[in-house]
């Protein structure tokens, strides 16, 4: 099964937790590929370091929960702390479940495709690099037409 999930970090060595994360997402599946990294500005919570920003896609053969899991720990052990701070705000490493497969639904825990899949510039430029013609679920277009759209708007 084929995922995609976004990389971000706006904390420390933001690259070398970029590529960390991209090395861990090997105990989860095989990497089959990363794009490039992208310096972005922080969107919603504002008073906040700017972002790196990338992503990836994994070919596993873990469910979508399990994944999410996977997911979490590896943020974990790397250091993220959930617990206190600022929801949306600095941190050294997230990662998001982007898209599954064709997989919609909406749980506490996982909504797929990810809400920010489709608007934000920070997923979708580096999500288009590797896989720019996966179709979202529920929106049936592709990554790369709905970094287009986003183009075209003022
Ligand atoms: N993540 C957020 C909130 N804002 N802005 C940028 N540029 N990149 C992010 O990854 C990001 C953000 C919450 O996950
Ligand atoms: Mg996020
Ligand atoms: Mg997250």
């Amino acid at each position: 099964m084929k995922a995609a999930v976004a990389l971000g970090a706006n904390l420390g060595d933001r690259e070398g937790s970029l590529r960390d994360a991209v090395q861990r997402l090997g105990v989860l599946g095989e990497v089959i590929a990363v794009s490039s990294f992208y310096e972005t500005e922080p969107v919603g919570y504002l008073d906040q370091p700017s972002f790196l920003n990338g992503a990836c896609v994994l070919e596993t053969s873990l469910p979508p929960l399990e994944l999410l899991r996977g997911l979490l720990a590896i943020e974990r052990e790397m250091g993220r702390d959930r617990s206190h701070g600022i929801a949306k705000g600095p941190r050294v490493i997230d990662l998001d479940l982007l898209l599954y497969e064709q997989v919609t639904m909406v749980s506490q825990e996982l909504t797929l495709p990810h809400p920010e899949t489709a608007g934000r510039r920070f997923v979708l430029e580096p999500l288009a690099e590797v896989a720019g013609e996966w179709v979202v679920p529920g929106i049936g277009a592709t990554v790369a037409e709905l970094l287009h759209r986003l183009s075209i708007k003022t």
